[in-house]
């Protein structure tokens, strides 16, 4: 028997981390995955990198290209060769050219594929070489909490490294569940030593999660999407008893004033007082004022916030308003603190070049203008509707051929019936897939990508953190599957165009590695990462976002129009749009528990990120199945009087659709609220009705006005099945 090699290499899903894994291969076969053992920080992996074997091998894998022979939708195909499959998309993509101008592609990248080459932004140099496709703009993750960082801050990437919370006194985790979605590898682990420093942990989140059972000494449950009626009452009581930071806020903010008077009512006659946020929130009076006095005087403390709230249908508000808090108590720039911004690190992006469809659209960077980047591109959420509708309904064009790469839109986008309608509608839709999706089951043409098991790239820290890892390949591509940059390159041959050619793969690995090393630290040379695969040197320095400007205000302003943090935002004053106030406030959303819709619908649904998923990969995996079946969780207070018994097959549904899955009923989630987690991939019986527990066949396609992903904004019933 031939002996094991170890290969190193790392997960790079859009899952939370980057871990390391140590591949035991045989005869060209893993058999087995363990992970880091080696120096610290070890950078351990989570139950899906463990299961990563069966995700490589299993039976839902593309192995050759394919033609579709059914309807769409219906799953059926037949194997072609890869001449058959890129002659085929490559002449859609010159018809379509031709016949309707370039914007009549839509090009669909996903956050499936993380790895910096074999990346949808790779993807995309071949489309501008082209001539241009329309693309798409709101993050499904993180839009709200992205809007918010530019306006409050000019910034993003503003987290503090993890080490950093073993500093704080207090950690309020608000929406921030990292047992489960990681938020950086190894965060668990430094709030575990928070937790052994002393620190006090305090939950605030419709839900008892994995990290509140672990870290909390305390869980305040409220009702999704009323967050900010809490904060404000929270600066009321702060404001009120003179608990706030004035030092603070004179010398780093600008526009608390105007914040102060609308908490206290001089603005509308309504003081923002506990008992309100109460009857809004559903959180005591009492425990908004004493979670007010912590935050305010346990110092150093940290808002953590996560993305759950901010998903919704008035998102940015969430993250302004967190913000606004930090601010109020003087929490930024501090060690322990935490300025509640965009945390998230920004990726150096392959260089995909310039889109000439977007050629005068230059300003579209940093802009918070929704309205501007909607002319030119088509908002996530309204991909379906732009589909349907076009051009006649303001949308930027008529679209006729969508190209899909590392993205289930069909499960992740909201309203999947509408997506079903939408895709039934184009001329042409190709998908380059790992496995069989919902998404791909209305493919016309299957391109086959191999996993990040199968070929060689970078790796870098999502989350604030010095690990790099040097992926390299364990085994062949499984049957005919290709990388995506093979794919990428076969295909622009195809197209005569000259978008790689410069390079070969390794040139341009060598060159991402480079450009690595050159924005953000010392990468050792290309040749010896290539062999260590992991770049784990001990952090030099904390990060702790606006130190500098904390510490020397005068010679480093924070990157705003007034060079101060910026309570009244001036750019969001600039949008002049009554539905995005200057100051952070509290209103009433669409399908809030006060909606006339909730006399039918009485349920809000969250959608919450699962343990066993990478949003929709690992679906299908059995020994995950196992650990964490997909189900809707609900509180006993609304399961009994509907007669529904933990286990109990139930529907849930609401005028946009219907899915049917298990209850599980729990007194971990609030009253009135049920959970069932996105990512659950749409499987519908012989009448097209799902019985996976698929969300987003409830979900609204609406984006927030400052243009979040709503998917936690959606009222429900559910019923025995
Ligand atoms: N209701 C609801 N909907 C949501 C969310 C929610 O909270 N609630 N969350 C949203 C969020 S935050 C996100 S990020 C999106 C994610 O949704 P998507 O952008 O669709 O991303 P994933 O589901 O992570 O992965 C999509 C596909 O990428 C494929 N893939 C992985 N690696 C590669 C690769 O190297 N090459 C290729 N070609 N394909 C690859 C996987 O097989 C998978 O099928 O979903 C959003 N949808
Ligand atoms: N295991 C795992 N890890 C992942 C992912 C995954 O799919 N699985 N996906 C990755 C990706 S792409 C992303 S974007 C991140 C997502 O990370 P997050 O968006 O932070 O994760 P979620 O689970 O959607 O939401 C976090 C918490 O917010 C709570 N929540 C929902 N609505 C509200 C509300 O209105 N108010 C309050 N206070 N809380 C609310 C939920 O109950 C949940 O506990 O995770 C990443 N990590
Ligand atoms: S799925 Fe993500 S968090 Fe889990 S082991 Fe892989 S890289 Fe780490
Ligand atoms: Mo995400």
């Amino acid at each position: 028997m031939a002996e094991s090699a170890i290969v190193t290499t790392g997960g790079c899903y859009d899952c939370g981390g980057r871990c390391v894994h140590r591949v035991h291969v045989r005869d060209g076969i893993v058999t087995r995955i363990e992970t880091d053992g080696g120096d610290e920080p070890q950078l351990r992996s989570c139950l899906r990198g463990r299961a990563l074997r069966k995700r490589l091998y299993s039976p839902d894998r593309l192995v050759y290209p394919m033609k579709r022979l059914g309807e769409r939708g219906e799953g059926k195909f037949a194997r072609i060769s890869w001449d058959e499959a890129l002659d085929t998309v490559a002449g859609a993509l010159e018809n379509t050219k031709k016949t309707y101008g370039p914007s009549a592609v839509l090009y669909v990248d996903g956050t499936g594929a993380q790895g910096h080459l074999h990346h949808p932004a790779m993807m995309a140099r071949l489309f501008n070489e082209f001539g241009g496709y329309t693309y798409r703009w709101g993050s499904a993750s993180s839009e709200g909490s992205r809007f918010a960082s530019k306006a409050t801050y000019g910034a993003f990437g503003i987290g503090h490294t993890r080490d950093d919370l073993v500093n704080s006194r207090l950690i309020v985790m608000w929406g921030w569940n990292p047992a489960v979605t990681i938020h950086g590898t190894n965060t668990t682990l430094h709030l575990a030593r928070a937790r052994e420093a002393g620190a006090r942990v305090i939950c605030v989140d419709p839900r008892f999660h994995d990290t509140a059972a672990a870290f909390a000494d305390r869980w305040v449950p409220l009702r999704p999407g009323t967050d900010v009626a809490a904060m404000v009452a929270m600066a009321y009581v702060m404001i009120t008893r003179g608990l706030h930071d004035q030092r603070f806020l004179d010398r780093y903010t600008s526009g608390f004033p105007v914040f102060r008077d609308y908490v206290l009512g001089k603005e509308d006659g309504l003081p923002k007082t506990p008992e309100w946020a109460a009857a809004i929130t559903g959180i005591p009076a009492a425990a908004i004022e004493r979670l007010a006095q912590e935050y305010a005087t346990i110092k150093p403390a940290a808002l953590m916030t996560g993305l759950g709230p901010g998903r919704s249908a008035l998102g940015e508000q969430f993250h302004r308003a967190a913000a606004t808090l930090a601010a109020m108590t003087g929490n930024i720039g501090i060690p322990g603190g935490e300025p509640a911004g965009f945390a998230a690190t920004p990726n150096l992006a392959f260089p995909a070049g310039k889109n000439p469809v977007e050629a005068g659209f230059s300003q579209l960077g940093g802009s918070l203008d929704s309205k501007l980047k909607s002319k030119i591109r088509v908002h996530t959420t309204r991909i379906w509707d732009a589909i349907l509708e076009g051009r006649a309904a303001g949308y930027p064009a008529d679209f006729k051929l969508m190209y899909t790469v590392a993205s289930n839109c069909l499960n992740q986008f909201l309203n999947t019936n509408k997506a079903i309608a939408a895709l039934g509608k184009l001329e042409f839709i190709a998908v380059q897939e790992q496995v069989m999706t919902p998404t791909a089951r209305y493919a016309d043409i299957l391109l086959p990508a191999c996993t990040h098991l199968e070929h060689d790239d970078l790796y870098c820290p999502v989350y604030p953190g010095l690990s790099y890892i040097y992926a390299r390949k364990t085994v062949e591509p499984l049957g005919e599957s290709k990388s995506d940059y093979e794919i990428a390159l076969s295909l622009a041959r195809r197209l005569k165009i000259n978008a790689y050619e410069d390079k070969t793969e390794a040139d341009w690995l060598r060159a991402l590695v480079k450009r690595y090393d050159e924005a953000r630290r010392d990468l050792p040379d290309f040749d010896s990462f290539r062999e260590t695969g992991v770049n784990k040197e001990p952090l030099k320095k904390t990060v702790i976002p606006f130190e500098d400007q904390v510490r020397d205000p005068e010679n480093n302003p924070f990157p705003t129009p007034s060079g101060k943090i910026e309570i009244y935002s001036r750019l969001i004053a600039e949008l002049n749009d009554p539905a995005i106030p200057p100051i952070p406030k509290y209103r009433e959303s669409w399908e809030g528990r006060n909606d006339p819709l909730a006399k039918e619908f009485p349920l809000q649904l969250i959608t919450t990120h699962a343990k066993r998923r990478a949003n929709s990969a690992f679906e299908g995996i059995t020994w995950l199945e196992e650990l964490d079946p997909q189900g809707v969780l609900m509180n006993p207070a609304d399961a009994s009087p509907r007669g529904i018994s933990h286990g109990d097959r139930v529907r849930v549904f609401n005028r946009r659709g219907e899915t049917y899955t298990i209850a599980r009923v729990t007194e971990r989630i609030t009253p009135g609220v049920v959970d069932l987690s996105e990512g659950a991939a749409f499987t519908p019986d012989e009448r097209g009705i799902d019985r996976n527990g698929s969300p987003n066949l409830l979900t609204r396609d609406e984006p927030s006005p400052g243009g979040a992903f709503s998917c936690n904004t959606c009222l429900v019933q559910i019923s025995k099945a």
